[in-house]
């Protein structure tokens, strides 16, 4: 049985080796980027079950992504490969550590071919959970499409969804990006926004205001990613805050998102009706918890997912007990 289902593009990533800007950089490390598939690595790193779909170019970058996803634990069985579509490609520099720049090459890539035929029940069988995110329908003529049906048909087959808004305003224009966005949360149970893209999406508001708009969209859980001040959780009129998990200096935040996603379904997920109200009380705290444990891990590395934690990491990070401020 599969936990966890996840669809979207994986990019080969390539960024100065030693760190620093592209333009003379004469070595380039190569690896795996992709919200969605670094939320697998981190899923897979938990001790969950995932299956990860998409589509990739018949190239050694496709290969090079499915074999690092199959290495990792993460089921590739209904990834397709593309003939007339390459892999897309990815770049990532840094002037100074933090929040890098990224330069895409993804147009009329494979996974951008995404169309609502290419979607199989088989795709949703055993399994219990479909987790996508707001990055696909910016990808290509047909994804928009394609993602609504996706998140309706996993519905139907009996999965619960979340959704990740991972906001790319390289890839599209802000108007249809919010417009897009605002009409596919009401197709998901957890809603994983965090405040900047709040804000994209609603205009101005105090946390508990977002909290409760996007309750009213239909999710029954919305957890607010507030970065350094940690996270806050929203069930019914209930609201969890979680401090965050302090780390000493954030060397990439990129892929910091899709690790706390990984941390919080985990834990969400490990109840047997995670969308019961009661239980939620009990399993939003815990996920919000872990969750800021692996988002926060996930900024003290360069690569995208790399910084994926294992339970037993998770584990010890927590007992450590550290001041918590982000
Ligand atoms: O969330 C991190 C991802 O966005 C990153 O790994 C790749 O930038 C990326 C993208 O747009 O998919």
């Amino acid at each position: 049985r599969v936990d966890v289902v996840t669809i979207g593009e994986s990019m080969v990533l390539f960024q100065p080796y030693t760190g620093g800007t592209i333009k003379y950089a004469p070595l380039l490390t190569k690896s795996v980027g992709g919200a969605e598939s670094n939320l697998a690595f981190g899923l897979s790193r938990l001790g969950r079950k995932v299956r990860w779909i998409s589509r990739v170019g018949k190239d050694p970058f496709g290969e090079f992504i499915l074999s690092t996803l199959a290495g990792e634990g993460v089921e590739v069985d209904h990834v397709e490969k593309d003939h007339a579509h390459p892999t897309a490609l990815y770049f990532k520099e840094a002037k100074i550590p933090g929040d890098p720049m990224v330069h895409y090459y993804r147009k009329q890539s494979a996974a951008s071919q995404l169309a609502p035929e290419h979607i199989k029940p088989a795709w949703f069988e055993q399994a219990r959970h479909l987790h996508v995110t707001g990055i696909t329908p910016a990808l290509g003529d047909h994804t928009v499409a394609f993602l609504k049906d996706a998140m309706n048909q996993a519905r139907e087959q009996g999965l619960t969804v979340s959704f990740d808004p991972n906001l790319r305003r390289k890839l599209w224009d802000d108007e249809t990006a919010r417009a897009v966005l605002l009409e596919l949360i009401p197709l998901c149970d957890v809603f994983l926004p965090g405040l900047e893209e709040a804000h994209f999406l609603l205009g101005e508001k105090s946390p508990a205001a977002y909290g409760e708009a996007f309750l009213n969209m239909g999710p029954s859980v919305v957890a607010l990613k507030l970065g350094e001040e940690g996270s806050i959780g929203f069930v019914g009129t209930h609201v969890f805050e979680a401090p965050a998990y302090q780390v000493e200096q954030v060397v990439d935040t990129v892929g910091a998102g899709d690790a706390y996603a990984a941390g919080f379904l985990d834990e969400w997920l490990a109840t047997e009706h995670p969308l019961r109200e009661e239980t939620l009380i009990d399993s939003v705290p815990r996920a919000l918890r872990q969750a800021n444990v692996t988002g926060a891990i996930a900024t003290q590395f360069p690569g995208d997912w790399e910084g994926a934690s294992t339970k037993e990491e998770v584990r010890q990070l927590m007992n450590k007990n550290q001041v918590v401020t982000r």
